[in-house]
């Protein structure tokens, strides 16, 4: 049987510079194939096939991207809180999303792919962005429906990738989720006190609501017989469910949120199904997503140029950044910046 041990044996040996020579490169295949079927860890230095190092970078590129994106929508209403409370809330989160886009290009990193790479690639529309973030934040109650809805399928989504058979990703996902989860309540207790208030509040947090539930079943990607990549990542223990799956499961969850919430989901046809055990859903206009994921949503261009910008805008920090690295190594060779500038520079 091949073992996790010899698997990591494999994998350290190509790291070590010698290309797997014909017939061992069965060999390292058969491990990583055991090493998935027995539910173990792949790790960085361990050998992979070039395809699942590709789907990795791609996912977890496209998740760093819509936590940095993300943080566009949301920030919008940090000046205009209508609290100081509410304010700080929302600034821990706005912050925590961007924490989660560093966990995640760090664990892109791990797989050979550099940050400024994958940067640019989002700036130039090479990777994509949770078609979420394409929405605009029209009134305070849409920082409530993002946190309930958006955090929580973004919760539905990313629980299972805790068990992602690529480890600094699902170690990754374990804080990502605990921080999602109160973020997800969060917007909840926001929206519970606008449903509560006055008929006024009430009515903005339904019009929330009623723009932003299609949209988040969106977020779980296309159904399961138009997803280009479920089948492998399944194979490969990236995915655990399908997008059907997940998105099922959320519809599931929400619909007795709403009903505590004082709220209604916009769906005529959403109703319990004795026979399934789930709740059946009307079905969700994929043109308005092909749309978005094309670059034609309502805010696609004004995330991309503020993204680009704020990139731009901070380069001297990158730039001091590096050569406070320098200064360090020269003063302290044997540091551990030191040992990290070295290597980069080499
Ligand atoms: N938006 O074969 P499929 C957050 C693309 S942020 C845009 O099913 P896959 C938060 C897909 O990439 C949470 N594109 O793909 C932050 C593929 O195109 P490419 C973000 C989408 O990868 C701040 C094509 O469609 N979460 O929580 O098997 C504030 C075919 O799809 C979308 C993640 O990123 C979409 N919605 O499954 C608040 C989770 N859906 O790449 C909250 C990690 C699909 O071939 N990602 N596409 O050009 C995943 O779990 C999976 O990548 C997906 C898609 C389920 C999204």
């Amino acid at each position: 049987m091949a073992t996790a041990a010899a698997h990591r044996t494999a994998g350290t040996q190509r790291y070590d510079g010698r290309e797997a020579a014909e017939g061992e490169q069965d060999a390292y295949q058969r491990a990583f194939d055991a090493a998935v079927a027995a539910d173990e860890r792949i790790e960085p230095r361990d050998w992979m096939p070039e395809a699942y190092r590709a789907t990795l970078v791609r996912q977890i590129a496209q998740h760093a991207h819509s936590e940095i994106i993300g943080m566009q929508p949301e920030a919008n209403w940090i000046t205009r809180a209508p609290s100081l409370r509410r304010k700080a809330i929302l600034m821990a989160k706005v912050q925590d999303e961007a924490g989660h886009g560093l966990y995640l290009y760090s664990a892109a990193e791990t797989l050979g792919t550099g940050r400024e790479e994958l940067l640019d690639k989002l700036h130039t529309g090479r990777q994509k962005y949770s078609s979420i973030f394409n929405y605009p934040t029209l009134t305070w109650a849409d920082v409530g429906a993002i946190g309930w809805l958006v955090d929580g399928a973004a919760i539905t989504n990313q629980v299972p990738l805790c068990r992602c058979s690529y480890g600094p990703y699902a170690r990754a996902m374990v804080r990502v989720c605990k921080e999602e989860s109160f973020h997800q309540r969060q917007g909840y207790e926001l929206l519970l006190a606008l449903s509560r208030g006055t008929p006024e509040q009430h009515a903005m947090a339904q019009d929330a609501v009623d723009r932003w539930w299609w949209p988040s079943l969106m977020m779980f990607g296309p159904p399961d017989d138009e997803s280009a990549h479920s089948a492998q990542s399944m194979a490969w223990k990236i995915k655990r469910h399908s997008n059907d799956e997940l998105r099922q499961r959320f519809v599931d969850i929400c619909v007795p949120q709403a009903e505590s919430l004082g709220l209604t989901l916009p769906d005529p046809d959403l109703k319990w199904n004795e026979d399934r055990g789930q709740h059946d859903f009307g079905a969700i206009d994929w043109s308005e997503f092909k749309e978005v994921l094309k670059g034609n949503g309502p805010c696609n261009e004004q995330r991309i140029t503020q993204r680009t910008r704020a990139h731009e805008e901070g380069a001297w920090v990158r730039e001091a950044a590096a050569a406070h690295a320098a200064k360090h190594s020269r003063e302290n060779p044997e540091s551990r910046e030191s040992r990290e500038t070295g290597a980069q520079q080499a």
